[in-house]
């Protein structure tokens, strides 16, 4: 196997997503840093994914886009040391199930109010921000019940749906604090524990200045 590209940044969560099964798995990769100073990066992932979403990887000829199809790509090429989505059915629809639930209820509601920061002042959505925060509050809710008896997010084991867990949690942490679930807090605190997840977070951390309305001062 050659040595894949992967468009992205350290600090986007859906490229943390993927870096951690990357690590996870000491795979190989050449980053392509997506940022200002190196147009050439972004202009060649336009080219790749005109739909300018990132991550992006190119691999063996091919362009996969969406982080979970990139984590599926990395899983079937490389299962060892263990697979981020078990060989048996029931567990991988168990673990695809939460992969979709952290991202479509925690990552996208995040998103929704970091994004709405950046926006000028007269195209706030206040609406949409109360929204999403009654989303996630549903979201935590749901997690935490659920977190309460288990190590991992699925399947008995650390999977796709943990790598999906760590950034949208860590995130949606500095935008909608965990305080109220203990038992999703103790989770984060696992996934912070982590070796794979724990060099995205300090990847990151240069980046933090540039997160909109400003990284919480009292957070690891
Ligand atoms: N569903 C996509 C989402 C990717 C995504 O939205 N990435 C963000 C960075 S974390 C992005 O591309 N933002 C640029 C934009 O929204 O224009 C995935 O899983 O890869």
């Amino acid at each position: 196997m050659s040595i894949p590209l992967l468009y992205a940044h350290p600090f986007s969560s859906y490229c943390q997503k993927a870096f951690i099964a990357f690590y996870e798995k000491d795979a190989p990769f050449e980053l392509r840093l997506l940022s200002s100073d190196n147009p050439a990066a972004i202009e060649e992932r336009h080219a790749l994914w005109p739909l300018d979403r990132f991550p992006v990887l190119r691999a063996d000829g091919r362009t996969i886009v969406e982080s979970t199809i990139i984590i599926e790509w990395l899983d079937q090429r490389v299962p060892d040391p263990a697979p981020l989505i078990p060989p048996d059915p029931g567990a991988a629809l168990e673990v695809r199930m939460l992969d979709r639930i952290f991202d479509n209820y925690v990552m996208t509601p995040m998103m929704t109010v970091v994004f709405d920061r950046t926006r000028p002042e007269t195209m706030r959505d206040p609406y949409g921000v109360d929204r999403a925060h009654a989303l996630l509050d549903k979201a935590y809710g749901w997690l935490d019940a659920r977190m309460a008896s288990l190590e991992w997010a699925a399947a008995g084991q650390f999977s796709l749906a943990d790598c999906a867990a760590a950034p949208s949690l860590f995130y949606a942490d500095w935008v909608h604090p965990l305080g109220g679930y203990p038992a999703l807090a103790a989770y984060l605190g696992r996934l912070r524990a982590r070796p794979s997840f724990a060099r995205c977070v300090e990847d990151a951390r240069p980046s933090r200045a540039l997160f909109p309305g400003g990284a919480p001062p009292d957070r690891y």
